[in-house]
């Protein structure tokens, strides 16, 4: 690695001289990649080389998705360069942050499922600890958001560039996965065995990336699983053809629907292929004997998306390593954990027993053993059939994915502490019963590495000037800030720094969408997948009450405030995307107001992702994290949000309960309803929306306004909207907490109207914050249920 500007700047002038002689930004950013990597190398190399040596248990974190963002500048910024690249470039004519804005950012994930992945491969990196990551090389990441006429189009994205292929593929330790074929039972040495024939394999290719610790010296492996066709031999009743572009089809997209349980063939293979190669991968490169799987490896699932991997390495144990059941399941069971991130009916993953019958003879019938040797276990107790239902995995032909998961895995987890008493007391109950020592809770986090240190390297530069350096190492050691929560020189400090991330955001946002924003106005942020439960809805139905009040009352004259929102919807998901369609239409109305955009303007960031979020986050003012108390399981956002000073409107739902806990409630602007008395309203299916329209003139009015057709456009748009209110009675709760989210409001303009107020409790949210680094997650993860041993890296 260089350890002066002047040995970068000579290295990169014989690379570029080397090369061409035009010196473009994307020359600059090739070489810069080139160099990138060639630094990491040495310490790739020296990492894997002490986990052999060590001989020291790895953790393989299992995902469908890791949304890592963009590389480059992050692992310049690890391995502490990036001061030094930044200064070279610039005296040879580059800007950074030109060449960074040149790659495509992979995106491998949906939403916080695929992000919090990628947060935990950067902890684990940070703290040295041999973890790693399994997932799949989708060509195209999640779809690219366009705008038409306010409707949301979906792009495919295709990220893969030509310097992504040639040094990460391993075609070395390419392996092959069965899919169909018959089951057999046929006698061996050791008994009877099952044996299946005539299977249709895969061929799965992996590609390593390296995941960068802090200060570079340690970096593990993210392995991503290519489908391509295998050289074993093909059954032959199939088109050759059919078979290769099926093949084909297994790695080609991710699948866009992040709340919805899709039961299609193609999800099920892409689940299968990631938790058979990744497991034989394992087992293959193994230095120990097997019955020492659990004290060398452990394994987390990172939902129930890979949850096959239960009876995935139940198969490989059994019949390729000559096991006995019960040491299979032994082994099993204290390998695998299990980590669950909803409750929400609809993405409770349930497969059609026939479907994994047919795709997956084998791996069926060890569900269907696991199955029976579970109910059987039950016999000795008294459990009412509801009960027994509950704690299924095989229903009406149905296979409960999450119950198999809990049945088959070591530890349990929620990811944030209401979550999990909702998970143990009702979702899980039964569950819980019978293994009472396996659920546990882990709040989630966010690298701050990424979201505080590299997204706002002037905030980060302010506070290693205010209270040192330490805290990049132990974030927790943010809460020093409290003491300087009312100096004033560093309150205005933090004031400037806030003002110049809006300019940034708004610089960067008009060099792609031509927008116009007043960076004095309050940057009111809401930012996340676009779903009933997030209340995007909620949002912009307040704004239209805004612009009533604004245009009744000639008193109401609040300081502006900019309303900004980012977010896909699922592309099947219709409320979504007429929800998308409501909040541009409304922006159009509100921005071209002469009177409304004194005080008002509406923002939607098209084609929100991860390098978009980079930008946004550190410049809001206000957080909104307003989900239906109970629906949002943890949430992710508002720890990088809050980490970034902004305050938070919210509700007690997910992890902004221990938001507020940790900022105390006094820095925040909690409303709504909680989520028992949500939970109750269910249960008995007593909310009547009609009586709170009928009860409140304001509410009355707006939905008026809304029936006609005031915020709308087209029928459609009205239909959906309104039905989902009215004939759908509300299951959000939109209109009953739309009130106390009303009054939330006024209390943030209350408190803006006082700078050097509102300046104090932004520090204090982000002296607080440092309990939600991943870091800390990742430390109580392997305390609790890994238990890895840091390995130090030499140098
Ligand atoms: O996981 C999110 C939760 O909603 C959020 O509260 C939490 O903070 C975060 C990390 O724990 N869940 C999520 O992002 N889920 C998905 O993206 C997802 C993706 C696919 C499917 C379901 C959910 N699926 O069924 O295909």
């Amino acid at each position: 690695m260089f350890s002066s500007k002047e040995e970068f700047k000579k290295s990169f002038i014989t690379r570029i001289e080397s090369k061409d002689m035009r010196k473009t930004t994307e020359l600059a950013y090739e070489i810069l990649r080139e160099m990138t990597c060639e630094w990491i190398k040495e310490s790739w190399d020296r990492t894997n080389g002490l986990y052999k040596e060590n001989d020291e248990k790895q953790l393989y974190y299992f995902s469908i998705e890791f949304l890592i963002g963009r590389v480059l500048g992050q692992n310049l910024m690890n391995i502490n360069a990036y001061d030094i690249v930044k200064e070279g470039l610039d005296e040879l004519g580059f800007q950074l942050s030109e060449v960074e804005e040149l790659e495509v950012e992979p995106g491998l994930g949906n939403g916080g499922l695929g992000r919090l992945a990628a947060c935990f491969m950067d902890s684990l990196a940070s703290l040295q600890l041999p973890g790693h990551g399994y997932g799949l090389r989708y060509k195209g990441g999640l779809f690219t958001q366009h705008f038409v006429n306010g409707y949301q189009t979906e792009q495919p994205t295709e990220w893969i560039q030509e310097e992504h292929n040639a040094d990460a593929r391993r075609e070395d330790l390419a392996i092959d996965i069965p899919y169909y074929g018959d089951v057999q039972l046929v006698m061996g040495t050791d008994g009877l065995k099952m044996k299946v024939e005539n299977s249709e394999w895969v061929k799965a290719v992996p590609y390593d990336m390296p995941i960068v610790g802090a200060n570079g010296g340690t970096v593990n492996t993210l392995r991503l699983w290519q489908a391509e066709v295998s050289n074993f031999p093909f059954p032959g009743d199939k088109d050759y053809l059919v078979y290769e572009q099926e093949t084909a089809k297994i790695t080609d997209r991710l699948y866009p629907d992040d709340s919805l349980e899709s039961g299609k063939i193609l999800r099920l293979k892409q689940q299968y292929f990631l938790c058979s190669a990744s497991l034989q991968d394992i087992l293959n490169n193994r230095s120990f004997s097997m019955e020492k799987l659990p004290e060398n490896v452990a394994i987390q699932i990172n939902d129930t998306h890979p949850a096959l991997a239960v009876p995935e390495l139940m198969r490989l144990l059994i019949d390729d390593h000559h096991l006995t059941w019960e040491q299979a399941w032994d082994i099993t069971t204290r390998t695998i954990s299990y980590t669950n991130h909803t409750i929400l009916e609809e993405a409770m993953e349930k497969w059609d027993s026939r479907l994994i019958q047919s795709l997956l003879p084998r791996v069926y019938t060890i569900i269907e053993e696991i199955d029976k040797r579970f109910k059987e276990s039950l016999e000795t107790q008294t459990i009412d059939e509801e009960t027994f239902r509950k704690l299924s995995i095989i229903e009406n032909g149905v296979i409960k994915m999450a119950v198999l998961a809990v049945v088959g895995s070591y530890k349990v987890n929620g990811v944030a502490k209401l979550h999990t008493e909702i998970l143990k007391k009702r979702e899980m109950k039964e569950l819980n019963e019978q293994f009472p020592n396996k659920f546990h809770n882990k709040t989630n986090g966010i690298a701050h590495r990424r979201w505080l240190v590299k997204a706002n390297q002037e905030l980060s530069g302010l506070i290693t000037e205010t209270i040192g350096p330490r805290w990049i190492e132990e974030p927790e050691r943010l809460n020093e800030l409290h003491y300087f929560a009312q100096n004033h020189s560093f309150l205005q400090d933090f004031q400037a720094i806030k003002t110049l991330k809006k300019e940034q955001l708004l610089y960067h946002l008009q060099r792609n969408e031509n927008i116009i924003v007043d960076p004095a106005s309050i940057f009111d942020i809401h930012i996340k997948r676009v779903h009933g439960y997030k209340r995007q809805l909620m949002n912009i139905m307040h704004i239209q009450m805004l612009c009533d009040r604004i245009k009744q009352d000639s008193t109401y004259r609040p300081h502006p405030r900019t309303f900004f929102f980012g977010g896909k919807a699922a592309p099947s998901y219709h409320f979504a995307k007429q929800v998308i369609k409501m909040i541009n239409t409304v922006a159009v109305k509100v921005n071209n107001d002469p009177l409304l955009r004194k005080h008002l303007h509406i923002v939607f960031v098209e084609n929100y992702n991860v390098t978009q979020a980079e930008y946004l986050i550190p410049a809001a003012d206000v957080s909104e994290q307003i989900s239906t108390a109970s629906k949002e399981a943890s949430g992710t956002g508002n720890m990088k949000l809050m980490m970034n000073g902004a305050l938070t409107i919210g509700t007690l739902d997910g992890a902004n309960v221990e938001i507020f806990e940790q900022a105390g409630q006094e820095n925040a602007f909690v409303f709504g309803m909680r989520a028992e008395e949500v939970m109750q309203y269910e249960k008995e299916q007593s909310y009547d929306p009609k009586e709170i329209i009928n009860s409140d003139p304001e509410i009355k009015k707006m939905m008026k306004q809304l029936v006609d057709g005031e915020w709308t456009e087209g029928k459609e748009n009205v239909d959906f909207i309104v039905g989902q209110l009215l004939e759908d009675r509300d299951p959000y709760f939109v209109l009953k907490d739309i009130h106390s989210y009303s009054n939330a409001h006024e209390r943030i303009l209350a408190a803006y109207a006082n700078p050097v107020k509102w300046a104090e409790m932004c520090v204090k949210n982000i002296a607080a914050s440092g309990i939600f680094s991943s870091d800390r997650t990742i430390q109580q993860y392997s305390n609790d249920v890994w238990h890895l041993t840091k390995i130090p890296s030499v140098y």
